[in-house]
Parts: C-alpha cells; structure tokens; sequence
C-alpha cells in the first residue's frame, strides 16, 4: 500500500511570512522572493507527480498560513478541519473548510478544549499516528482518533514531548509506504510501530526525515545527500527541494500542502 493521491491545496506565502512562528533564528530570517521561488517550484513538483492544485491566496492576518498542513487531517473516507494549537494560527482554518467543503461533502471538526496540529498526523494506509506535542493535546488525540475509528481507521498515539528538537510528529517521521518509515535518532518506538522497516537518517540530516510520499515519487529536501543516496538505494524515486526559506521558519516539505 502506498499514498495515492489526485489533489493538493496549498496556499501562497504571504508578505507577512516572515513574521511567523520560528524557533530558528539562527538560520536567518527568510527572503520572501526566495520563498515565493521555493514555493512555486514546491507547486510544479506536485503537478508532475499529477495532482490537480487549488491554490489559496495569502491572507496578511496568517504569517504561517502557508504551512497548510496544519489545518486539517484527510484521508479517503473523511476530513477533519483541525484546531491549530497556536493561537495565532487558530483563524487559518476557515479558508481551509471552504475550500475543503467544495471538495468533500462533508467535514468534521474538533471542539474545545482540543487542539491538533495536521503535522502532528501520520497517516500510514489504514492507520494514523497522532504525535502528542506542544500543539496536539490529549484530547486532540482523542476526538481525531474517535472520527477516525468512526470511518474505519484504526489510530494511535505518539509522545514527542520529550524529544526536544521535533515540532510535530512528522518533523521527525515520515510513511513511505508498506510498512516503511523515515525517522530521525531517538525516534519513539512504541509498540504500534513494531512491524515497521525503518530508515533512520543521520542526526546531522535530521531536518531530511521531513519528506513526502506523493504518489510513486518522494519529495526530499535539498542538501542532504546521505538520506537521498540510500533512499535512492531502496529504490525510490525521488523530487529534490529546495526548502530553506521555510525551514527558517520551522517548516518544511510535508506541511506546505493538504493531499487528498
Ligand atoms: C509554526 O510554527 O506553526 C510554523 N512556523 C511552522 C509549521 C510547520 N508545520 C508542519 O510541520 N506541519
């Protein structure tokens, strides 16, 4: 089983990009040319691995609107508009439900006190990894996975808590099909993820484990050779990115788009 895909909603940085989220500083601060450049040749990519994009337009009010993922978690069977847990991101999810109500006939929701960040969301075929992070509580975890199972889904939960460095689960996971996963060092083994293959990248390509299975072809980050050597190695095709204006802000290949 692999991730098949007809579609992708992604939504243009805006000018206010900048001045979202980052616990990256250090990288500098972002070149909105830079990422508008990033971005489009993120939006080609897509297209050549045959999805059909809608495309929002930037809205000033949302500096990490761009970072789509995060507002709503879609399978086949259904789709659940999210409950970002930052503040500041919590109003991205209206345009997101309009343009997924054009879409799916229906759209479930979150209620309060939950919160649940679509990064946090591993779907591997029929099951979903649900990281437990800054931004996904408990009860995050506990609606989206009472949805799921409602819609034939199975689910589980992942802590990340304690693994400092990762955002969202799949800051430090991705599924690559069957019962393959890309993680970074230290990665949690819960039980659930027991019959899994992994491939571990190197803790200085940590940033690698952050790529995307569309279709017959892996998105991979640029400038990570190793893991795009062995990944080559298992014979995947891959699709080489450029992402460094949205790494500066704590983002990268899988949250800049919805994929259903
Ligand atoms: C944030 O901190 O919310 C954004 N600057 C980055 C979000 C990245 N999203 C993702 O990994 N799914």
């Amino acid at each position: 089983m692999s991730a098949q895909f007809s579609r992708a909603i992604v939504r243009t940085p805006g000018q206010s990009y900048a001045q979202g989220l980052t616990s990256s500083e250090q990288l500098g601060t972002p070149d909105l040319p830079r990422t508008l450049e990033q971005h489009a040749q993120y939006c080609r990519a897509l297209r050549e691995c045959g999805l059909e994009l809608t495309t929002l337009p930037a809205d000033e009010r949302f500096p990490d609107g761009t970072f789509v993922e995060d507002t709503a978690v879609i399978a086949e069977r259904v789709a659940v508009v999210t409950r970002p847990g930052a503040a500041s991101r919590a109003g991205e999810v209206n345009a997101i439900a309009a343009a997924l109500s054009v879409l799916r006939p229906r759209i479930e929701r979150l209620e309060a006190p939950a919160t649940l960040d679509g990064g946090d969301i591993c779907q591997a075929g029929e099951h979903f990894f649900i990281g437990i992070s800054a931004r996904t509580n408990a009860e995050g975890a506990r609606q989206l996975a009472a949805i799921l199972k409602a819609h034939g889904y199975t689910a589980s939960t992942i802590d990340i808590r304690t693994h400092r460095t990762l955002l969202h689960l799949k800051t430090g996971m991705a599924w690559l099909g069957e019962r393959r996963c890309v993680v970074v060092p230290g990665f949690p083994r819960p039980p659930e993820l027991a019959s899994y293959e992994f491939i571990e990248v190197a803790a200085a390509e940590s940033y690698a484990a952050n790529c995307v299975l569309v279709n017959d072809q892996v998105l991979v980050a640029a400038g990570f050779p190793a893991m795009s050597t062995r990944l080559r190695s298992l014979g995947f095709a891959l699709r080489t990115l450029e992402v460094s204006e949205f790494r500066k802000m704590d983002g990268g290949l899988s949250c800049l788009s919805l994929r259903l």
